[in-house]
């Protein structure tokens, strides 16, 4: 019989790190990692799935950034499909199969489309697939938007002197005609005048913009999506799959249930999803671990109860504190060579490196990006500060939005999406700083990690989780570690006060 209570469990802030003699400095370390068996990642950082943080502009800029997204499905089938669709176009080596348009097609529609996908241009095709011109800002710029109704792609595109390549152009060629002719796109045609492909100048900026960014094999931004286990989940599932979604995160409060398990062996046991990586979570303990890498999973998630907006500790009286949990469940990864994702909780950018130590590979953030610019949602302003809305995907609004289809229910196993609107929430709803642009917030919490490395004397974090060790603190330690007897008059950029 297990022993009643259990060993002490600890959170972030009841441990720091010891410094260790150092020949690293903060400029020279590697922080790439692993998200899951194959994919690796140059930043540790997801963006959590929850309708305030990731849709496409958030999971672009983490990609970018070396990190991923990982989109909400607080949205329909559709939309959310549409979102890794956005993703998975919004940059790449050589576009295989471009968003086109009809000669036929009016300037309005072209318009839509150009704005919904945030590009300048697009190749014309006719019913054969075969190219019979493209159509850019620049033959747009001398047409009145009165006009764009009446108007036809085939009255304004440009159909003589096409500049194409062949399909199996190398990028080098590629580079060399688009410099040539000072054109900004170029699509590739077979031998049948099929249009093959399209090679733009902004993916070639792009990829010198953002060394680090997290691409597949065919230079396209990575994104991940948190799909459920209920009602339509496997119509969800393969959608996704189609839009070429490079991670699919089973996302539920309790992982270390049947239902969620047996979806993890339905999609792993099936060949149609090779391509796909899957994680799955959420648990906090060991056992937990091991009965997700015995399902199959390519990344353990971990974390009940640790979230900033979660409220599962109080409402269940369930829950293991984090840096316990993270340990815990890696003693069931180490040896299994799945990587783990440290899920909530994270209030600083120590706190990412204690998530390393303890075993952690990645870490989900919710509330430190809900405040950025890429995050869903307007800026409110209130006393004079500019905020942004934050909330649980187990708070009232998220689960049961008036007048609306309930999505995230299934997340606490709380009846199916199409029942009533009583909940028992397991969230809160608020607001948090607006914090601009993420890649500045990236750059502090990332920029930290680096601090930890030099302080620990490691230089990648296979070394970090090898050579760091903590020690525990008291509450004096803690109050000890913020500034204390001071009134603070200015923030720093990745402090925000105790
Ligand atoms: P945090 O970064 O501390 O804000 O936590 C974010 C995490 O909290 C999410 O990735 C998710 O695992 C969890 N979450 C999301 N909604 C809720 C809830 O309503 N209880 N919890």
């Amino acid at each position: 019989v297990p022993p009643k209570f259990e060993k002490l469990g600890l959170a972030y802030d009841d441990v720091l790190l010891l410094p260790n003699e150092s020949d690293v400095i903060p400029s020279e370390v590697d922080t790439t990692t692993h998200l899951t068996r194959r994919i690796t990642m140059k930043s540790p950082i997801l963006s959590a799935a929850m309708d305030t943080v990731t849709e496409a502009p958030m999971a672009i800029a983490m990609a970018r950034n070396g990190g991923i997204g990982v989109l909400h499905r607080n949205l329909s089938i559709k939309d959310q499909a549409n979102q890794v669709d956005i993703v998975k176009r919004s940059e790449s080596g050589m576009i295989s199969d471009p968003l086109t348009v009809t000669p036929d097609a009016t300037l309005a529609e072209l318009d839509k489309l150009c704005s919904t996908y945030r590009v300048s241009g697009l190749p014309v095709v006719d019913e054969d697939q075969r190219l019979v011109g493209i159509i850019t800002n620049r033959d747009m710029r001398f047409v009145e938007p009165q006009d764009y109704n009446r108007l036809r792609v085939s009255d304004v595109m440009t159909k003589e002197g096409l500049i194409t390549g062949p399909a199996d152009i190398t990028k080098e060629d590629a580079h060399r005609i688009l410099a040539k002719y000072k054109v900004e796109k170029l699509p590739l045609v077979d031998g049948a005048g099929r249009l093959a492909g399209l090679i733009t100048v902004k993916d070639f900026v792009k990829t010198e913009q953002y060394p680090d960014a997290t691409k597949d094999e065919r230079g396209r931004l990575r994104v991940a999506a948190a799909v459920g286990f209920f009602g339509d989940a496997w119509e969800r599932i393969c959608a996704l799959r189609d839009a070429g979604v490079d991670v699919l995160v089973v996302d539920t409060a309790h992982g270390h249930a049947k239902l969620m398990l047996d979806m993890i062996r339905r999609i792993k046991s099936d060949s149609a999803f090779d391509g796909v990586d899957v994680i799955g979570g959420n648990i906090a303990t060991r056992e937990g671990a091991q009965a997700l890498i015995d399902a199959g999973v390519d990344a353990v998630k971990v974390g009940v109860g640790p979230g900033s907006i979660c409220t599962t500790r109080v409402v269940a009286g369930v829950g293991v504190p984090q840096l316990t949990a993270v340990y815990d469940a890696s003693l069931a990864c180490k040896p299994a060579g799945v990587p783990l994702v440290a899920d909530g909780g994270i209030h600083y950018s120590g706190d990412i490196a204690k998530a390393i130590v303890a075993g952690g590979d990645t870490v989900m953030l919710g509330g430190l990006l809900a405040g950025t610019a890429e995050a869903p949602g307007e800026k409110v302003l209130l006393h004079g500060k500019q905020y942004k809305i934050y909330r649980g995907m187990g708070s009232l609004g998220a689960m049961a939005p008036r007048g609306k289809k309930s999505y995230s229910k299934d997340r606490y196993f709380q009846a199916d999406v199409s029942s009533s609107d009583k909940v028992v929430p397991e969230g809160v709803e608020g607001e948090v700083p607006f914090r601009g642009p993420l890649n500045y917030v990236l750059y502090e919490l990332v920029g930290g990690l680096h601090q930890t490395m030099f302080y620990t004397g490691a230089r990648t974090i296979p070394e970090l989780q090898e050579k760091g060790r903590f020690i525990r603190i008291t509450d004096a330690g803690l109050r000890e570690s913020h500034p204390h007897d001071i009134v603070m008059t200015k923030e720093a950029p990745n402090y925000s006060g105790f």
